[in-house]
């Protein structure tokens, strides 16, 4: 029995659709949905604005399994790897997953766990913590780790 935190982000074609395709592929293993949120890119500024969301869910699956599932979601909307950081269909990221109750750590390079750029996206934390208050990244709740970042320009557009 496993939980995972997952954010979805998209800024090439119809965004939110994308991402409520991602919400309905886990259908009732979703235990929460954040809000869509609309948020400036980060990492390569020169690209449109990205829409985000944070899904936590109830899965069967060990992270490399959850890993292929999220890949094979990310193909289904023809995502093309080209640029790192650079604009995309659809991107699916464990940032966290807890199996039996444990926080699952992981120095794979293919799948890093918890996800290591996490404490700095006020892309993936906000979301986050409208469906989870009480998480903890690296030992510190994650309202303290956002304080810290930067969300300049990031809106609620409506629920997912
Ligand atoms: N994803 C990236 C790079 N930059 N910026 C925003 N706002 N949202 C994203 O999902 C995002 C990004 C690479 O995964
Ligand atoms: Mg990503
Ligand atoms: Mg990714």
């Amino acid at each position: 029995m496993a939980q995972a935190l997952l954010s979805i982000g998209s800024n090439v074609g119809d965004s939110a659709a994308l991402l409520r395709g991602v919400r309905d592929a886990f259908g009732t293993q979703v235990l929460g949905a954040s809000s869509l949120y609309r948020t400036p890119p980060w990492g390569v500024l020169d690209q449109p604005d990205f829409f985000n969301a944070a899904l936590l869910i109830s899965v069967d699956d060990t992270p490399e399994q959850l890993l292929l599932r999220c890949q094979e979601l990310e193909a289904q909307a023809n995502r093309v790897r080209e640029q790192r950081w650079g604009p995309r269909t659809l991107d699916v990221d464990i940032i966290q997953m807890h199996v039996d109750g444990e926080e699952v750590r992981s120095e794979d390079p293919h799948l890093t766990l918890p996800h290591p750029r996490a404490h700095l996206r006020a892309f993936v934390l906000l979301p986050w913590l409208e469906i989870q208050p009480d998480a903890t990244l690296g030992g510190r709740r994650i309202a303290d780790v956002l304080a810290e970042v930067d969300r300049e320009g990031i809106e609620r557009v409506e629920p997912l």
